[in-house]
């Protein structure tokens, strides 16, 4: 495989890390993360963030033929959006759905995302460097080395 594609897509809020809720989420912004993720980038990556359902649904119709794989947080959207976990059926490639926090330690209405059941996997609780865990774990998923 060529170096393999990896479209990284975050949900609504997201764009506000950094000074949102740190006890939960941390003082990292999105940015550091995305600097983060472009450093261990083995390949082409996109990293986008939008606070609308509808921006997420377009970028995951676009990933379809392009990304080897796709890193998903939806954050708040996770456990509302079945367009969504639709439009991840569409993407039809290997998804990993990824949380900064642990949402099963959360309060109930964060225990039950949408998005697990067509997720390959889902990382939930490393923190904001969860990111650079999922990406090489998808390369991993796309490039078996061991
Ligand atoms: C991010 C959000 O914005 C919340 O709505 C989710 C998720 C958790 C996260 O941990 O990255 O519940």
């Amino acid at each position: 495989m060529a170096k393999p594609c990896v479209h990284i897509i975050n949900g609504p809020n997201l764009n506000t890390l950094g000074h949102r809720e740190p006890a939960i989420y941390g003082t990292t912004t999105l940015a550091q993360i995305e600097g983060w993720c472009r450093e261990a980038a083995a390949g082409p990556i996109e990293f986008r963030q939008s606070n609308y359902e509808g921006q997420i649904i377009e970028w995951l119709h676009q990933a379809r033929g392009v990304a080897d794989g796709v890193i998903i947080n939806p954050a708040g959207l996770s456990f509302t959006s079945v367009a969504i976990l639709d439009a991840l059926k569409i993407y039809g490639g290997p998804v990993i759905e990824l949380h900064i926090s642990n949402i099963h330690a959360r309060d109930p209405i964060y225990h039950k995302s949408l998005m697990s059941p067509v997720a390959t996997a889902v990382i939930a609780g490393l923190g904001a460097r969860g990111y650079v865990t999922a990406l090489r774990s998808m390369y991993e998923l796309l490039e078996p080395t061991a």
